[in-house]
Order: C-alpha cells, then structure tokens, then sequence
C-alpha cells in the first residue's frame, strides 16, 4: 500500500553488486551467469557513475532480502532505465520497458525466508523492446536503479490493501473525500475497515461491498483546513482491513477547477508562475537525492514560483512528498517528447504507454499538489495519427481521477486539433529564438505571437478553456556576457524570459507560464547536440550546479511582483 515514508528494501549490505555486461542480448542472460562484481549504491544511473560514464549496454544489479517465509511480497520500484527484467530467486518475473514510470513485482510465497534479486537493465535504444525512450528526446536517457526500491511483505492469508485513492473535490470546505481501497488477495466481495484521519478517533466500517475489488467510503475530515501553496496542511488517513493489513497515505483539502478561461484553486483564481523541471544533478544524473530536490524546491520558491511542470515524465515520489510539504502545484506527466507517426503505429508502445500512465496515476493520486495530468509533451498533435491515443489516455485520467484538470503540451498552438480534449491548453512556443534568423529584434516577436495564439484558440471555439505557456527559453551559457548581449548571453536570455512573463502574467487571457527550464541538463550527445553546446540543454535559469544567471532576479522580479499576496517572497540567505 502507498505510504508516504519510502521504505528502502532491507538488504543486509548497503551496497549492491552491480556488473557492466556490455553488449550482450539480452535474453542470452541469466542470473546463473558468471559476473565480474562490483558494489554500488541503489538507487544509482550506472551511466553517470565515473567508472561507466556515457557506457550503454546490458548491466545487471543483485542484492538479497528476507520476507518471512510463507508470505508473499511485493518489490515496488520507482522507476528503472530504461529496460529491465527483473529475476527473483533465478526466476524471470517481470520485464518493464519505461525508466521513469513505477512498477509493482510480485514476489510468491516461499519455505526460506532469505530471497535473491536481480535486476537487469539495459540502456540502449531499441525501438522493438523500449518504444517509449527514443534516441532524438532532448534529455540524456541513463540506465540502472534510478529511483528507491520498497519491500512490502504481504499478509500469509487472506485480503490485502493493494492501494488507497483519496479523491477530495467540491466538498473540501466540508472536509470531506472520498476514499477508494484497492484490494488485493482473496479479500471477498464485502470487507471490514477500520479508518482514522489523523488524531481523530478510529472509525469501523462492516460489510463494505468491494466492487471488482475497489472498497469505496466517504469520510469527512474534523480538522477542515485547507490545502494550498501559501499554507500547504496535509492530512494523514490509516486503513485497516480485519486481518490486520494496514497502510497510511497523506492528502490535502482542496479543489481545482477549470472554468470561464480560467483556473482555480479553493475557489479562487489562480495564477501559476513556475518551470519545468527535470530530476536531474550533475552528480547522479536522474538518480537524485532528497536534499538535491529539497534544494530544488526550496529556490523555485524563492524564484516566487507556485508551481513546476515535471517535465516530462513521471515524477519520484520524494519530489511530490516536497512539493505537497511546501506548497508547490504540479504537473505530472506521462512520459512523451515529440512522437510522431511511427511510434503510434506501434503496439508495443500503446500497450506501455497505457500500463505507465496507470501506474503514475495509482502512485500518486494522493498527492494534493497535484493538479494537472499531463501526457505526451510535443507529440504530433496536428494530426490524425495521435487520435487513438489522445482519446484513449483523456478516458483513462478521466475515469482514474475525475478530480484533476488534464493538459497537453502542444507545439502547434495554431494547428492543433485537439483542444477540446484538454480542460487547459498548454502551448510550447518559442517565438524569438527558434525559427527568427534575420530577425532584428526577436524579442519583440513574443508577445505578439502569445496574442495570436490566444485569438486562434478564442476564434475556434475555446475560450471557456484556460490557457498556460507550459514551455518557452532561451539559452544562456553560464558566465557569457558580452557587449553584442546576443544570442547564448545571460544577458538576452534574461530579457527574453522578461518579455514572455511579463505577457503570460500580464494578459488575462494567459493562466500562467511554465518556463522552459529551471537548471541546464544533459542532453544528447555526438551529432545530435550540435544545436546544443557542451551536449547541454542550457535554457536553465540556473546552470547544473545551481549557480543563478542574470536571468534569476528577473524572473525572481516578475513572479514576485505577481504573488498572491498571502504568498510572500523570500530570498534565504539575502540572495
Ligand atoms: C521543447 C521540448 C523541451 C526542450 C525544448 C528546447 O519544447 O518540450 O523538452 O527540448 O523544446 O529546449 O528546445
């Protein structure tokens, strides 16, 4: 069951034994096979460490853990890159083929209780195997144990928690939420629960009727405080089935919803000002740290930001635990960057894409600073060959959770055709820095363009619909400044994001801006990064080492002038 203290799989060595195979089929492995052993931490890109660094191969992890014998187990795993299969005891028992995505194991029964895992990855692109991660996406794609893996022993008999859903919409004031129990095992058709919010007092529950094995309740909250960013109070509820299986998962007292072109928060309009962020750090590469994230948090808030788009995948759990802890609105998407016809031409691919968007939604719904779901950034949707897989995931989120807004990113504000699937438009635009060669003074081409992206979609039937800036940057190349204050300067990537702030907040037409992007990150190499010098993508605000550009007060000035003014703005440290 979800929890919200991760907990880390109990192996007896800290660290695991990690072996480099190379350029082996995968399918030629097996755990009997020989290896050359090395130790390494978990969770670990194997490709960002020193001794494998920019290596793409096959790569296998093992470590032990107990589950007392005769009961079952699950391995639950943040997310592993990009493909993986992973052996319990020499056995196959799953192969995944999304590293950002969670997924479940399933670990059976056993007589001993010391039990073996190993986990094979592999980092290289192969369209067959791995359809979701393609070579072109702006973003270097590592391998390896990328996020935290829990152990969760499960009962020796009968039912089980398999997850708890906390859906809380128009009843927030009155603290009220409703409460989907997943269940797994043989809980029966109707189950005993016992809940408790909080300090309150437990509440019993018998003989509720579990539909295709989902208990629903509706609770309601003593302590009726709000969620929000300005004052982010969470709550914790405890379920228990009668055999004893128990969990707890935290949410928040809020609503969001999208009308009259605009978005709202407890019931008041909202303005979002924030980034696109990737899980990234120089150090660990995608493998990072709390304190990094904490770290991360910590300066969107005193960029004056209210909200960060995790770009463009789903999220670690940890970050999400942050932001709902400090108040941050989030975007959470599936992971997606400009397929085209020939990856919706694959099976493959749909049937990934549709157990990952699953699994991001169970993982976490719980999470109050969770807006927007959000799936397939820049995908091709000015055609008719995304259709199926627009419609498709739309219902899925839909019928998930109808208690957030859903968007897409798209970069064809002026062509796209599917506006009326979204309850916010998100638009990626760049006016002023692709596509203006010859151009005398590109900055001067944004808010235009903003304006006549809003006409288009206000013309075409949209207007009751909220419209977000959910990507556009400038690069600026950490430390060069020079008189010309061209292109790749701090000094016009400052200006630029001036400029495209001061529309997006400034028109009322715009709900917010998503800059492309919080810290410089690794992208492709070789011949792919020839537009992107030190195979970076250098539109951070921030370089990788999270030294502010010139770009930081700007933006710092413009969010701040637009803070709600229960929301203040801080600068730690006198920064
Ligand atoms: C796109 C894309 C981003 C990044 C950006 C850029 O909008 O969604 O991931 O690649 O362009 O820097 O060009």
């Amino acid at each position: 069951m979800v929890n919200y203290s991760p907990r880390p799989i109990t192996a007896p060595t800290v660290l695991w034994d990690f072996a480099f195979l190379g350029k082996i089929a995968p399918d030629s492995y097996s755990p009997a096979s020989p290896s050359a052993w090395e130790r390494v931490p978990v969770p670990s890109a194997f490709d960002a460490l020193p001794d494998h660094a920019g290596k793409r191969g096959a790569a296998v992890y093992r470590t032990r853990f107990t589950v007392p014998a005769g009961h079952g187990a699950r391995l639950e795993f943040g997310a592993v890159s990009m493909w993986c299969r992973v052996f319990v005891d020499g056995v196959p028992m799953k192969d995944h083929a999304c590293g950002y995505a969670p997924f479940i194991v399933e670990v059976p029964a056993a007589q001993q209780a010391e039990r073996e895992l190993v986990v094979l990855v592999d980092n290289r692109y192969d369209f067959d195997r791995v359809p979701m991660h393609e070579e072109y996406f702006d973003f270097y794609q590592y391998g390896g144990i990328i996020r935290p893996v829990s152990l969760r022993v499960l009962p020796a008999e009968g039912g089980f928690i398999d997850h708890v859903q906390t859906l809380v919409g128009e009843g927030w004031r009155e603290g009220r939420i409703m409460v989907k129990v997943w269940l797994g095992g043989n809980a029966g058709e109707r189950v005993a629960l016992t809940t408790r919010i909080d300090a309150e007092p437990a509440a019993t529950h018998e003989a509720v009727v579990a539909a295709d094995g989902v208990a629903t309740l509706t609770l309601i909250a003593a302590d009726k405080r709000p969620w929000s960013p300005a004052s982010p109070v969470l709550h914790a509820l405890h379920v228990a089935l009668s055999n004893g299986d128990e969990g707890s998962v935290r949410f928040g007292l809020r609503q969001v919803e999208a009308r009259a072109g605009a978005i709202w928060l407890n019931g008041e309009k909202i303005l979002l000002k924030g980034y696109n962020r990737h899980e990234w750090h120089p150090t660990g590469g995608p493998a990072t740290s709390l304190l990094e994230m904490f770290n991360d948090v910590k300066l969107l808030k005193d960029l004056g930001c209210n909200f960060v788009r995790g770009s463009h995948y789903p999220q670690d759990q940890r970050f999400l635990d942050l932001c709902d802890e400090l108040g941050l609105l989030v975007w959470e998407e599936n992971l997606g960057w400009g397929q085209r016809e020939n990856t919706f031409a694959s099976a493959k691919w749909h049937a990934d894409h549709r157990e990952t968007l699953r699994a991001m939604v169970r993982a976490s719904a719980n999470h109050p600073s969770i807006i927007l779901w959000g799936f397939l950034n820049e995908a091709g949707s000015d055609q008719e060959y995304v259709r199926e897989a627009f419609e498709e995931t739309v219902a899925t989120l839909r019928a998930l959770d109808p208690s957030r807004l859903i968007t897409y990113a798209s970069m064809f504000a002026l062509t796209d055709r599917y506006y009326h699937l979204a309850d916010v438009i998100g638009l990626n635009l760049y006016p002023g820095w692709y596509g203006c060669e010859g151009v005398e003074n590109p900055l001067e081409l944004i808010a235009p363009h903003f304006r006549k992206c809003f006409e288009h979609i206000d013309r075409t039937g949209f207007v009751d619909k909220p419209i977000i800036i959910s990507e556009i940057g400038a690069e600026g190349l950490y430390g060069w400044r020079d008189a010309h204050n061209d292109f790749f300067t701090e000094t016009y990537q400052a200006a630029y994001l001036k400029a495209a702030c001061e529309e997006a907040l400034g028109n009322p037409r715009s709900s917010g801006i998503a800059l492309w992007h919080f810290s410089d990150v690794r992208t492709y190499g070789g011949g792919w990064s020839l537009k992107r010098p030190r195979a970076f993508n250098n539109k951070g605000t921030l370089d990788e080492y999270r030294r502010p550009k010139e770009a930081y007060r700007v933006v710092q000035g413009c969010f701040c002038r637009k803070a709600e003014s229960e929301e203040k703005c801080h600068s730690p440290g006198g920064t």
